[in-house]
């Protein structure tokens, strides 16, 4: 019998889908409540229930009524959609925060996960081999909420021991669900692209290089973090992870490999000032000293992955 409840906010995204299948696996579906605005039909097994993360009795309801232990805390506006509605961006990424941290602090859970980004980097900090410490001066809304919710996860758990762990995630590259309002979500319509019509159009300059990762080994890594003793977890504000960097050009020349008629056109647009303000790639040092992190995927195994599986189990 599981003695950890997991209630997972935000469970419909791109990340939450896969997580919520994941630990589902890990500790059966009743023990993993997902948690969305509205419900999908992506969860038949587990108890699903509807939650604005910014109300905070109604998270505390749940929580009592399920007797969750573990919070992983995924709804977030991203970069490209928080440019259009800082303010709002602004209190979501904060305000959820908070009545997640507040419910560990009064001791009705014990352990809380919750995502940073590379969007808490900015023009100002070294772009190559961006170590874990450096100049930190994000000019995206979403990046100033990642970095001020950082400063805040390691301040409750210095102040009151809250168990909150987190990560620097890349732009995230996953087969089974669409993402939503980033910078980096052109790395996945190319795939959808390329199998569909053979071309594509990017928001991206063709030498825009990002870190980026495949969603196995981020949710790989998300539970790798979330078991690690808690003496390992050296640092409480979050952990960079570097994955794989890659530019539009580099990615098109892989996908080409597969598919030799693709053919890629440039049309950069406000996202690309964002992408051009991001590391080019990230140095995670810190995270295989601390809890062992390795990364599973290179570029030319995610590409084929990507295909294979939108062709055969997505059907594109
Ligand atoms: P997403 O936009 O795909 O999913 C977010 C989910 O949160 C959506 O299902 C949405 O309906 C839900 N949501 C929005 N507002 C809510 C609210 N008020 N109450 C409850 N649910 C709400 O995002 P994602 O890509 O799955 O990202 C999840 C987390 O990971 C975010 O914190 C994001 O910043 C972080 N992250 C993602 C990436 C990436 O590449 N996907 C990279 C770095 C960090
Ligand atoms: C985005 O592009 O906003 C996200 C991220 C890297 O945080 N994918």
């Amino acid at each position: 019998m599981s003695t950890e409840k997991i209630l997972i906010i935000g469970a419909g995204g791109q990340i939450g889908i896969e997580l919520t299948a994941k630990l589902s696996e890990m500790y059966g579906s009743s023990n993993v409540v997902a948690s969305d605005l509205k419900n999908t039909k992506a969860f038949p097994n587990n108890p699903f229930e509807t939650l604005d993360a910014l109300d905070g009795k109604a998270l505390f309801d749940i929580v009592r009524k399920h007797g969750i232990t573990h919070v992983y805390h995924l709804a977030a506006m991203l970069s490209a959609t928080g440019e259009q509605h800082p303010m709002f961006a602004w209190k979501l990424n904060m305000e959820s925060l908070f009545n997640v941290l507040d419910l560990a602090k009064e001791k009705h859970i014990s352990k809380i996960y919750w995502p940073s980004s590379i969007a808490v980097f900015g023009p100002t900090t070294p772009m190559q081999n961006t170590p874990q410490y450096t100049v930190m001066e994000p000019s995206t809304i979403y990046g100033i909420s990642k970095q001020a919710g950082e400063r805040w996860c390691e301040w409750y758990f210095k102040k009151f021991n809250v168990d909150v762990r987190s990560l620097r995630y890349p732009g995230l590259i996953g087969w089974k669900s669409a993402p939503g309002g980033g910078t980096t979500d052109y790395a996945v319509h190319i795939f959808h692209e390329a199998l569909k019509s053979g071309k594509y159009e990017c928001f991206l300059s063709e030498n825009t290089a990002l870190p980026m990762m495949h969603m196995e080994d981020a949710i790989r890594a998300t539970i790798e973090i979330m078991h690690a003793p808690a003496e390992n977890i050296k640092i409480r504000g979050s952990y960079n992870l570097a994955g794989i960097s890659f530019s539009p050009k580099d990615i098109t020349a892989e996908i080409k490999k597969h598919i030799p008629d693709f053919s890629i056109s440039y049309k950069p647009d406000f996202r690309q000032g964002i992408a051009d303000s991001w590391p080019k790639s990230i140095n995670d040092s810190e995270a295989k000293k601390d809890w062992g992190w390795h990364e599973h995927y290179d570029l030319p195994k995610l590409v084929e992955n990507m295909l294979v599986n939108l062709k055969e189990k997505v059907g594109v």
